[in-house]
């Protein structure tokens, strides 16, 4: 196989793998299929590496796992050098850190960036993919990897009258790249996610009134973010590798304090005080402070009052800190937020909120927002409104696998996969951190740098055996689907209307999209399967169809 240089390929080529997107997922896709010695194209559709921490350039936009844990662990001295600033970092700080590794490990020549997938099909006689990009270039290549993102697909609602409006609108996740500034605007911002939480207090601080539209609260934990002392930094790094490890072993893929009691097995002041001790400490580890948080509605509802207790006592309009307590969801069942002063946010006097289940939003108009119960006059609008999440990416290209099936329409009534790696009748094709693995309830570049070790592993496994091509029987899927929807069912989280679920996309099937089995016991399932030669899946002949 040759090796084309050049970032801009204008004819058809052949590569050994072509890889779509180049945030964490794809960089170190690219790096592990170097070493294996294939030939590779990185297409990006940025005009930069960094995926879902290139476009996300909101106000505001900061990560919920914690620095010295969210960072790539396969190289020692890239761990030892890089120097993180702040408990939490922010967007610019962790795009600063891709480019750093894009550099650092020489992959920008086989990355095409400003460039999107469009198509992708499996060419049956050959045995390989023909990609097709929005800048009409076809490429082939034996291997096709999804490292498309998880967050990545931004949805903004369909609404009626955004055409009309006169002010500006933007949307979290795609973010300009100038920077906007709201001073002495009036802001209305839609959406109380993640996104909205970090934003709102940070642009509350700049606009002369920002008007929240809420549909429905969530839980937020403060991170009591602030500098990272460097004596706590150099403590991790004294140890990168044991809590690297230890970290992988979790189910989550975070050093949090997973608690092993429930939350029955102590009485209520000690469980207040646990509470308490997880509050002040901040940030996600909050839901681990029982064992039975997410599977005993009575120990969640106990850890969700704590934190509606917290609301009211902190925002003094009783008003809005009842809207702003959630009640329609069980706490952590909803991704939980982690946020830097978002309750207090709103007893600022130009800080309003709006509850969209009272008066629900009409329509945009041209001076602002209509809802049944008013007109809201508004300078910019921010939609963080969220995302088609872990499959919008892949439903947006046009990938077909055997008999010309298209990938969205076998995924129609839910996704179905193999580990949530690969699809039945879609051969020669992985996904780092598909649907049906942990991806989203993880550190998620724990998530991926597993994937992506397997992935290479597997090949490796292909080139030493002289196979060429692989394929999951569709037995071995029916089973994985099985067990994952079996592990969800015994869990809290497929009650609620969540983005995990799909229920905020409308049409999307109802389906809890990630592996919620547990970090440590998915990787160990990975690695049985290594072990025991690669059980469910076929590299023979592609005229040999699968069960
Ligand atoms: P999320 O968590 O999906 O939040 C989106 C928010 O936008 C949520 O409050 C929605 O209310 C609201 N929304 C969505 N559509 C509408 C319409 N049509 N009208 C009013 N309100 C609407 O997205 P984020 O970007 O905040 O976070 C995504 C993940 O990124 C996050 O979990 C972290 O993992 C990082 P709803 O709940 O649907 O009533």
């Amino acid at each position: 196989m040759t090796h084309p240089a050049g970032s801009s390929p204008s004819e058809t080529k052949d590569y050994d793998a072509i890889v779509i997107g180049a945030g964490f997922a794809g960089l170190y896709m690219l790096i592990r299929l170097r070493q294996l010695g294939l030939s590779v194209r990185v297409i990006e559709a940025g005009d930069g590496v960094g995926g879902t921490w290139y476009w996300n350039r909101y106000p505001g936009a900061r990560c919920d796992v914690e620095s010295m844990q969210y960072s790539y662990s396969f190289s020692e001295e890239l761990q030892q050098s890089w120097q993180w600033s702040e408990r939490y970092p922010r967007q610019e700080e962790i795009l600063r850190y891709i480019n750093h590794v894009a550099d650092r490990f020489d992959l920008r020549r086989d990355i095409c960036l400003n460039t999107r997938v469009t198509q992708a099909r499996y060419d049956e006689a050959a045995d390989d993919w023909h990609v097709q990009t929005d800048g009409k270039q076809t490429l082939k290549a034996r291997f096709l990897i999804s490292a498309a993102g998880c967050l990545s697909a931004a949805k903004v609602p369909d609404m009626a009258g955004l055409a009309d409006f006169k002010g500006r609108w933007y949307h979290t996740g795609n973010w300009p790249h100038e920077a906007v500034d709201f001073t002495g605007q009036r802001v209305g911002v839609i959406g109380t996610g993640s996104s909205g939480i970090q934003l709102i207090p940070t642009i509350a601080r700049q606009a002369k009134e920002v008007v929240v539209f809420q549909r429905t609260p969530n839980f937020s934990i403060p991170a009591w973010n602030g500098p990272l002392p460097e004596d706590d930094q150099r403590a991790w790094k004294a140890q990168y590798a044991q809590m690297r490890a230890k970290a992988r072993n979790t189910r989550s893929g975070v050093l949090y304090d997973y608690s092993q009691r429930s939350a029955f097995e102590v009485d209520e002041a000690e469980r207040q005080a646990e509470f308490e001790r997880r509050w002040q400490r901040g940030g996600a580890n909050f839901t681990h402070a029982f064992n039975d948080i997410f599977t005993n509605p009575a120990a969640n509802e106990s850890a969700a009052e704590f934190v509606r207790h917290k609301i009211r006592s902190t925002v003094t309009d009783p008003r809005k800190a009842a809207l702003l307590a959630p009640t329609d969801h069980a706490i952590g069942t909803k991704r939980i937020c982690v946020d830097t002063d978002y309750y207090a946010t709103f007893n600022l006097p130009h800080v309003d909120l709006v509850d969209l289940r009272a008066t629900p939003l009409q329509s945009l108009v041209a001076e602002g927002i209509q809802t049944t119960a008013q007109t809201y006059a508004l300078d910019s609008i921010v939609f963080a409104t969220g995302y088609d999440a872990v499959t919008g990416a892949l439903d947006r290209i046009e990938l077909r696998g055997r008999g010309g099936l298209a990938l969205k329409d076998k995924w129609a009534q839910g996704p179905r996969t193999f580990l949530g790696l690969m699809a039945a009748g879609f051969p020669n094709f992985f996904i780092i951190t598909g649907p049906g693995s942990p991806s989203v309830l993880t550190n998620v570049i724990v998530a991926i740098e597993q994937h992506v070790d397997w992935i290479a592993r597997c090949l490796a496994h292909m080139q030493a055996s002289g196979s060429t091509h692989i394929e999951p029987l569709a037995s071995a899927e029916n089973d994985w689907v099985a067990h994952v929807d079996q592990v969800a069912s015994g869990t809290l989280f497929t009650q609620t209307d969540s983005w995990y679920m799909g229920a905020n996309i409308p049409g999307k099937p109802k389906v809890l999209l990630p592996y919620v089995g547990g970090l440590q016991n998915y990787t160990a399932i990975c690695e049985k399967v290594i072990a025991d030669g690669y059980p469910g899946l076929q590299f023979d002949a592609p005229t040999h169809q699968p069960a």
